[in-house]
């Protein structure tokens, strides 16, 4: 008896409340259709839904058992079959809002209908402004982390002028020979310090410069305009073909690094990025793009290990103008730039592009590694000679002193710096900025 007045209660709850008031308060269920219309009509009040009552009586689909319960009408199991199939229904229908122009909206049903659509757009523009925000924390980052890796140029640049200038009066012949030291040993090459020094000179004999606090900011102008290189002349894909770019370097720069951090970035502006494994010599050099290639999800075109690499750049181009590739990156395999064989390989690899696509390679990028220092200079003439370099990127300046070298390059080779590598992670390639580098150094 216990058992089945908790049942009851158990069903009560669940039905809905008001039905329960009013089939509670006769005593008695008088007929099925009474209950079963009274409980349609409150139902669909309590949906609150703009279009509910529209929506129930239109429809044609049959509550379940309606048949059964018409013909037992203590049938508790089936009442609460069919509540549950209003309850649903009416649900569904709310799902699909109006538009605010629709017939059959009342001024209530319009307001609401606002409300809704005006809380959707201000859940939009916080979307839009997190997403701002993300990139713009994305760019602090790299920045950030450019500083840091910047610290010890800053030191060995900066901080020995400041001892220098420190106290001093006047210029003098010996603050200009320790000045020549300073930024000499700062990497910034033997012509760039001679270029920097015989213009502080001049200025100094037309007294145009006479405090040495004022030598820092001269200094710092100077070099800023020998930052400022004009792009190098070279091919742009045709209109629907891929840019192609081949990435070169002595062994160890950093070119397979850099390429899985630049098809990172390209593919993060919404480019279809491809990239080719042209260096078939070094032992796992292929498995190593492949890695990269499926980090970024960029599809890697290759031959076997010791095939020529010539062969892959033609297939890869071959893909990636068939795909609609935006962008073909070439890895190749590292070399030293004194080898005249291998220094003629990539010759002939450039010579296979331009033959399968004209004016491929588009560009040609020289990859040096910051802490080689000078070297990276002759390095750097030696491939451009052969090959005609559009673009060099910087690798690993974070933690090294010897980031002068920037401004020895700019200034001797007039071949911009495209990119700087600033760590081994996928997102530590900044794009090359003169006046950022100039602030991580002087500021
Ligand atoms: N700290 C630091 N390490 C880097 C950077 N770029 C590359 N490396 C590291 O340098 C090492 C060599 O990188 P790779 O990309 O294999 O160099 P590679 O020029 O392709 O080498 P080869 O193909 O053998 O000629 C790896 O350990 C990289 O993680 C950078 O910007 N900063
Ligand atoms: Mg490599």
């Amino acid at each position: 008896m216990g058992l089945f007045f908790k049942n009851r209660r158990k069903v009560k709850k669940k039905t809905s409340k008001k039905v329960t008031k009013d089939v509670a308060n006769k005593g008695h269920l008088e007929s099925s259709q009474k209950a079963f219309a009274n409980k349609q009509e409150i139902i669909i009040e309590d949906q609150d839904s703009p279009e509910a009552t529209g929506t129930v009586s239109d429809s044609n689909a049959a509550p379940p058992d309606a048949k059964e319960e018409s013909d037992t009408h203590s049938n508790t199991k089936a009442r609460k079959k069919r509540s549950l199939f209003f309850r649903k229904k009416a649900k569904t229908d709310t799902e699909r809002p109006k538009g605010l122009d629709h017939p059959e909206l009342t001024e209530k049903e319009k307001d609401k209908q606002k409300k809704r659509e005006d809380k959707q757009k201000d859940r939009d523009i916080t979307g839009q402004k997190k997403a701002k925000k993300d990139v713009k924390d994305q760019k602090t980052g790299i920045f950030s982390r450019f500083r840091k890796g910047m610290s010890k140029t800053r030191s060995a640049i900066t901080g020995r002028l400041d001892r220098l200038f420190l106290g001093k009066k006047e210029i003098t012949e010996d603050l200009l020979d320790e000045l020549e030291e300073i930024l000499f040993t700062s990497d910034i090459g033997v012509a760039t310090t001679q270029a920097l020094i015989d213009s502080v000179r001049e200025k100094v004999s037309r007294k145009e410069l006479k405090e040495p606090e004022k030598l820092k900011s001269a200094l710092k102008d100077h070099i800023s305009s020998f930052l400022e290189v004009e792009p190098v002349p070279h091919q742009k894909p045709a209109p629907g073909e891929p840019r192609v770019i081949m990435v070169v370097g002595v062994n160890g720069v950093g070119k397979t690094t850099t390429i899985g951090k630049l098809a990172y970035n390209f593919k993060s502006q919404g480019q279809k990025v491809m990239l080719a494994a042209a260096d078939t010599f070094r032992a796992a050099a292929i498995e190593q793009l492949e890695i990269w290639g499926e980090r970024v999800g960029a599809e890697v075109i290759s031959h076997k290990s010791g095939s020529d690499p010539s062969s892959v750049v033609f297939d890869a181009i071959a893909s990636a103008v068939s795909k609609n590739a935006d962008t073909l990156l070439i890895d190749t395999a590292g070399r030293l730039h004194t080898k005249k064989n291998l220094m003629d390989e990539l010759s002939k690899i450039h010579r296979v592009a331009g033959k399968k696509l004209t004016g491929a390679p588009h560009e040609i990028w020289l990859t040096l590694d910051a802490t080689t220092g000078q070297n990276a200079i002759s390095q750097a003439e030696k491939f451009n000679e052969k090959l005609g370099i559009t673009g060099i990127i910087l690798t690993k300046l974070d933690g090294t002193a010897k980031g002068g070298i920037v401004v020895g390059i700019s200034h001797q080779l007039g071949i911009p710096v495209k990119y700087i590598g600033v760590g081994e992670q996928i997102d530590d390639l900044k794009e090359f900025d003169a006046q950022d580098f100039i602030t991580a150094i002087f500021d």
